[in-house]
């Protein structure tokens, strides 16, 4: 029985995006994200006691800044190095040796694929031979499948490549090939890298995406990590997810429909918050809610955005017990339709009609416009928008004020739930 670590797409170094947009985001806990991964991958190589470990490409995000991140990849190659475990790596788009100008002598357990052709180790101690080859331009659009070599009878044949295959949806297209060409080889398994998303694409032989080790920014979510890949008697056995991760993003949707207020919404939110931090098993996650839906909240939060983001980001600490973060707040509420019994007061009905007319087409209302900027010359200076804050006459930003307007009057005047 063999044991084998699969991972790709480590992405040292990487820079998590769209943080450190607000005061309390886990800046360092972020900051170090992919090597902590990393790191949790070698621990989880030593404790599985595997043979060896693949890692299929972009192990870097491009270019060192300096040479620390070598450095550090040497001392983890060096713990796997001192529990006799190898590591084979080819190399994708990210780390193509065109991308890469520094480079450090790793410990002799490494191998790394040539980036010119595949070729074949063998490790005829565990009747294993894997068959690879890396990169090196950031671009590669041949099959370079059909030039690998063919499978060698009686071993456990393995294929490592970075490809996007047939396409993966949101990852560019690199080395083109499709499982039928793969399958043509006669391996067993195909570890492959470029898609940050686990996926088994095939069982016949196992072709499989580990994705990537470490989230990295709001479009990759939920866990994240490596495959274990147990082998008996030539056969694979078993393909496990494993997280190495150490924090997750998580998009968060709140329907806000039928709330009554802002409170009310917080609390669904405060619901939705919850689970979601429930289904981490405690690690930090930062989240993007989406608050969408008709409510009479709309006007508030549109009145006030910061205030009720400073809201929601509370209640998300507080629901997360101090690690649970709004990584961005979107508001999609809309005003409730207005309610039927006011479609029969005149006044009300004409006032909500004559402000929907004039959002929708602001020019009209030079009338308006002339109102507004008579009042903008009467008030005091420091009083006044800052440079760029606002001319009256702007169409779009009239628009803008037309439509918060109508917002705040429907909500204020349905509140009391229609005429008496
Ligand atoms: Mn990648």
């Amino acid at each position: 029985m063999i044991r084998f670590i699969h991972a790709a797409d480590v992405h040292l170094d990487s820079p998590l995006v769209g943080l450190e947009q607000y005061g309390d985001t886990p800046v360092e806990e972020i900051r170090g994200a992919t090597r902590r991964a990393c790191e949790n991958l070698v621990a989880l190589a030593i404790k599985e006691n595997a043979s060896f470990v693949i890692l299929a490409g972009d192990l870097y995000d491009g270019d060192w800044k300096d040479y620390n991140t070598g450095i550090f990849l040497a001392r983890q190659m060096a713990r796997l190095k001192g529990a006799g475990i190898r590591v084979f790596i080819a190399a994708g788009n990210h780390d193509a040796a065109s991308q890469i100008t520094k480079s450090l002598q790793l410990p002799d357990n490494v191998y790394v694929f040539s980036h010119r052709k595949a070729e074949s180790i063998p490790l005829p101690e565990l009747n294993v031979v894997l068959h690879g080859r890396g990169f090196a331009e950031r671009i590669v659009s041949d099959d370079v499948t059909r030039k690998f070599p063919p499978a060698r009878p009686g071993m456990f044949n393995i294929g490592v490549l970075h490809t996007s295959l047939t396409g993966r949806e949101g990852h560019d297209v690199y080395a083109p090939c499709t499982p039928d060409g793969l399958r043509g080889r006669g391996y067993q398994y195909w570890a492959l890298g470029h898609a940050h998303r686990h996926e088994v694409v095939a069982r016949d032989p196992w072709i499989v995406y580990p994705g990537s080790l470490q989230g990295r920014h709001i479009r990759e979510t939920g866990a994240k990590g490596c495959v274990v890949v147990r082998v008996e008697d030539g056969e694979v056995r078993e393909v496990r997810h494993e997280p190495v991760d150490i924090l997750r993003w998580s998009p968060v949707e709140v329907d806000a429909t039928g709330t009554a207020g802002p409170r009310e919404v917080i609390e669904r939110a405060q619901r939705a918050l919850a689970q979601e931090w429930d289904r981490h098993g405690g690690l930090p996650v930062i989240a993007r809610l989406l608050i969408a839906g008709e409510t009479p909240a709309h006007a508030s939060f549109r009145a006030h955005p910061e205030h009720w983001e400073a809201e929601f980001r509370a209640a998300a600490q507080e629901q997360g017990h101090g690690r649970l973060w709004l990584e961005k707040i979107r508001f999609d509420t809309r005003p409730p339709a207005a309610a039927a019994g006011w479609e029969g007061d005149e006044a009300v009905a004409a006032i909500l009609k004559e402000l929907r007319l004039l959002a929708a087409d602001p020019m009209q209302a030079t009338g308006l416009i002339e109102e507004i900027s008579q009042l903008h010359q009467k008030l005091p200076p420091d009083l006044l928008p800052g440079p760029g804050g606002g001319d009256p006459g702007d169409a779009r930003r009239l628009a803008d004020i037309l439509a918060e307007a109508r917002d705040l009057l429907e909500s204020r005047l349905l509140r009391g739930g229609g005429p008496a």
